[in-house]
């Protein structure tokens, strides 16, 4: 009873605010629109639910309160066990809210607007099913006037429908079909009551705001402004009436103003275009001045005003193009920034408009200056913020990963429902100055690519080729002024995903979007330019953006070297080290290529994805550089702001592997100043440059315990400090290496074992389960600590190791990891210790007793000049070294 007495007192009374702020000199009218949030006050209930509860009688005294935005999914934990609260449910959701007696007069109408339901909706108003909605990111509405009752209350019923697609399910034909995100259900984003008059702007437009402002020239003197206005009279009586249409420039100033009769039907709707000329424009420049206008359009009967739209807008030109890149009002404009999923730890898809604020800001700071929205259409209060913020959007149909069940062709019903979900998407956000890209599909093919793997690579090649067309024409018609693109994930990549036969999409759209992954699911960064020089050569005449790129980072797991282990992509561990040297490695053969007119990291944020066990989380991709809460930002968060922060920078990286595991460490630091110094417990260390922003101390001895270091630096008159603390061991200790990623492994006898480090030549190995790439400890026997022999380094190489002068003992931790007896007989090794040969002709399967045991071997050396050199050979399989444990002898 007190939810509808707030209801009506608050927002039903006859003299409702105006919503939106009006511009100074406009008189200031009340808004003809009433807008009422339906925030609080809902009742929820997961899973059956009897037909009763379309019933105004229905009990629901044990569903639960609720307020909105809502969903009951929550996930992605940094825990060593999926952590409890965890909610992955997928069906149905349902909503109950009583209003109270809203029933319009004649001549008004209600409207009620959801702006984002997972994944389908259906409403219900006082027992009687008004419409369903197909698609969770867009904005829909449905005129409810004559499903109310006057003289009562009246009851809303939403079903949100989040079920797994597959075949069969309510979701067959709803994209996305698939994809490495969650799709959260429920009533996720607002839902509003807005009565209106019964003739005005169309609000049954596909979401849109009926108002649609585009400026097809710009000078210096004037810009051309359309406002292309849809009008809709759904009343019974023919009505005269005037149009007027005001742009206000941000002061609120009247800069342009036109006035018409219009004349509407009865159940009419229809289009008219004004032209507006704007003098002397202010251009929206990104960054730089995201100088925003306001289109006003008025619609009144006599003196009355009758409807009211007001929409930001921004004057700016662009184009992209393969020569040029992407030129913003005439000027290149290198385009670099990450794409942005819209979840977080806690809430889910369940985002305040705070959140959004927060991730606004997290993303301005690091200097970005463009987003991809990953992978659908985002909330109209982050697309504001970007418009404000000055931010160039990428923006996407969630058309993604797969466009069938198998490899077959698409069914009609899905094309049908991919083309309301892209009218929708542009018709809502036409208006955004920010965004400047439609994007028609990501990776489309890669589940059918995935499914035949599985198979053995049988099957046909989906195709998907025709339903892109189709997708890019849609686009293309419902705005000609910004260009479409396709993001492929395999043309020309070194992976099974690549199929032989498998369809080119890359030819589709005007821009070409590349999801490419050197260095993390395949090859090394570097590989990136012969596969952008070749893609160029096949594409001379489209652009191409660099649409994702990027490295899992856990920030609690270490590693001392970058190199010293092999890449578990889609298992564990990952360290922090690894994200950052990927986003350098890659950053220093994309960050000035003339290929490519944009780059988007993956991830800004990590997010959930029910199908990821890896790095320290579930349900996570741990590739963003900020953590699933927002509270951790990775030491390649500073990589990128150091490359493009207007600010001065200065970041020691490593603040979270504090417990060091060797005495020995080249600092290094993230700066936008030309060089920068180092104290290490107040001791000079040393000056260094700091050449692509990244600045090194080689070799740099720490004390004992705790350490204090501190980087200096200047940049632009601004004095720069960071300062860290670093915990290390004795270096009279010795040193305690295991050939793989992961640092800070303890042995049974109480040894801490940093990560792969010292080393120069060979390769890492580790030893995996079939299916998934996760280490397999346990496989090694004939050791108390398998985990010491779960990786190895094989080959030819050698470990120059820091020590004190002094006399040490060496020992080797080996076993035999070819399980084919001939091969694992053939192995001779041949370790030398400083040039003294220590192991001859050694075969570890012989010496353990078969392949897949472990063995140590151990020598005494002398260690001068404050180093050990250690060389391994050995013919044709060369050597094999798990472990290397150098303690004083006694
Ligand atoms: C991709 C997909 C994206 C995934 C990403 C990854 O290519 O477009 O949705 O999350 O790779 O992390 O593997």
């Amino acid at each position: 009873a007190t939810m509808l007495a707030a209801l009506s007192g608050l927002t039903f009374n006859a003299t409702a605010q105006a919503q939106e702020a009006q511009p100074r000199q406009v008189e200031a009218a009340p808004s003809p629109r009433q807008v009422t949030p339906l925030m609080d006050g809902w009742r929820f209930h997961f899973g059956e639910t009897p037909e009763a509860a379309l019933q105004q009688d229905f009990d629901d005294s044990a569903w639960t309160s609720v307020s909105l935005p809502h969903s009951w999914n929550r996930m992605g934990n940094y825990a060593p066990e999926r952590a409890e609260g965890s909610d992955v449910r997928q069906g149905s959701g349902w909503y109950r809210l009583n209003l109270p007696d809203i029933k319009p007069p004649e001549g008004k109408r209600v409207i009620i607007q959801f702006d984002g339901v997972g994944a389908i909706a259906d409403l219900w108003v006082n027992g009687t099913h008004v419409g369903t909605h197909k698609g969770a990111f867009s904005r829909f509405r449905f005129d409810i006037s004559d499903y109310l009752k006057s003289g009562q209350t009246n009851l809303l019923v939403v079903r949100a429908d989040n079920s797994k697609p597959g075949p069969g399910s309510t979701t067959e034909h709803v994209i996305p079909l698939g994809g490495d995100f969650f799709v959260h259900g429920g009533l996720y984003r607002g839902v509003s009551l807005l009565t209106v008059d019964s003739a005005g702007f169309d609000l049954m437009d596909h979401g849109g705001p009926g108002v649609y402002v585009s400026t097809p020239s710009i000078t210096a003197e004037a810009a051309k402004v359309a406002v292309l206005t849809r009008l809709r009279n759904t009343g019974r009586k023919p009505r005269r009436l005037s149009l007027t249409t005001h742009i206000a420039d941000a002061d609120g100033r009247i800069v342009a103003t036109s006035m018409q009769p219009v004349a509407l039907e009865a159940s009419q709707a229809r289009e008219i275009t004004t032209a507006l000329a704007l003098p002397k424009p202010r251009l929206w420049q990104g960054r730089s001045d995201p100088y925003l206008y306001k289109v006003t359009a008025e619609l009144r009967d006599g003196k009355r005003i009758i409807d009211r739209v007001t929409e930001p807008f921004g004057v700016r030109s662009f184009t992209i193009d393969a020569g040029r890149g992407f030129v913003l009002n005439g000027q290149p404009l290198r385009l670099h920034g990450a794409s942005r999923h819209q979840d977080r730890q806690g809430k889910g898809w369940a985002l305040t408009p705070e959140d959004h604020a927060e991730d606004m800001a997290i993303m301005a700071e690091m200097g970005v200056n463009t987003v991809r929205h990953a992978h659908y259409q985002h909330a109209q209060e982050w697309s504001d913020l970007a418009d404000r913020t000055g931010m160039v959007v990428k923006a996407e149909l969630p058309f993604v990963h797969q466009s069938a069940f198998d490899d077959g062709l698409s069914a009609p019903e899905l094309l049908a429902n991919a083309r309301q979900q892209l009218t929708e998407l542009i018709r809502q956000n036409y208006n955004h100055p920010s965004i400047m890209l439609w994007s028609v599909g990501n990776e489309i093919d890669i589940g059918a690519a995935i499914a035949a793997l599985q198979r053995g690579g049988k099957g046909e090649p989906a195709k998907s080729r025709d339903m892109l067309i189709n997708l890019d024409a849609l686009a293309k018609a419902e705005d000609p002024s910004r260009p479409t693109v396709y993001v492929d994930c395999c043309e020309a990549v070194p992976s099974p995903l690549a199929r032989p036969g498998a369809q080119i999409l890359n030819d589709v759209t005007q821009v070409i979007g590349l999801n490419r992954y050197f260095g993390w699911y395949y090859g090394q960064p570097s590989d990136l330019t012969a596969a952008l020089v070749d893609l160029r050569a096949k594409y001379p005449g489209r652009a191409m953006g660099l649409t994702e790129y990027g490295a899992g980072g856990a920030f609690t797991q270490h590693t001392d070297n970058p190199l010293g282990g092999t890449v578990h992509a889609n298992g564990r561990p990952h360290p922090e080290e690894v994200q950052s040297w990927v986003h350098e490695e890659t950053w220093k053969v994309v960050g000035s290529s003339n290929l490519l007119a944009g780059t988007w990291l993956w991830n800004m944020f990590d997010f959930a994805s029910t199908s990821r066990e890896e790095g320290e989380a579930y349900d996570l991709n741990d590739k963003g550089l900020v953590s699933y809460d927002r509270k951790t930002r990775k030491d390649a968060y500073y990589f990128y702001k150091a490359q493009w922060s207007q600010e001065p920078v200065l970041y020691l990286t490593g603040r979270r592997y504090v417990d060091r595991a060797y005495p020995v460490v080249d600092v290094r630091a993230y700066s936008n100043a030309s060089s920068a110094s180092l104290t290490v417990n107040g001791r000079a260390v040393g000056t260094v440059a700091c050449p692509q922003r990244i600045c090194v101390w080689p070799g740099v001895k720490l004390a004992a315990g705790e350490n204090e270091l501190s980087a200096q630096a200047e940049r632009e008159g601004a004095q720069l400090t960071d300062t860290l603390r670093w915990t290390a061991p004795d270096a009279a200790a010795g040193l305690n290496i295991r050939a793989g990623h992961l640092t800070g492994i303890t042995t049974s006898d109480g040894l801490r074992f940093g990560s792969d480090n010292f080393f120069s030549g060979g390769r890492a190995s580790g030893l995996r389960l079939a299916g998934r790439t996760r280490l397999a400890p346990s496989n090694v026997t004939g050791t108390p600590d398998p985990e010491l022999y779960g990786s190895y380094r094989a080959g030819e190489f050698s470990y120059s190791l820091p020590l004190p002068d002094g006399l040490w003992t060496v020992t080797l931790h080996m076993f035999e990891p070819e399980i084919d007896a001939a091969k694992a007989s053939a192995r001779a090794m041949t370790v030398q210790a400083n040039g003294k040969q220590v192991l001859t002709g050694f075969n570890p399967a012989s010496a353990a007793g078969g392949s897949l045991k472990a063995v140590t071997r151990s020598f005494p050396v002398q260690a001068r000049g404050g180093q050990v050199m250690l060389t391994f050979s050995g013919g044709e399989g060369g050597a094999v070294v798990s472990a290397i444990s150098v303690q004083p002898k006694r």
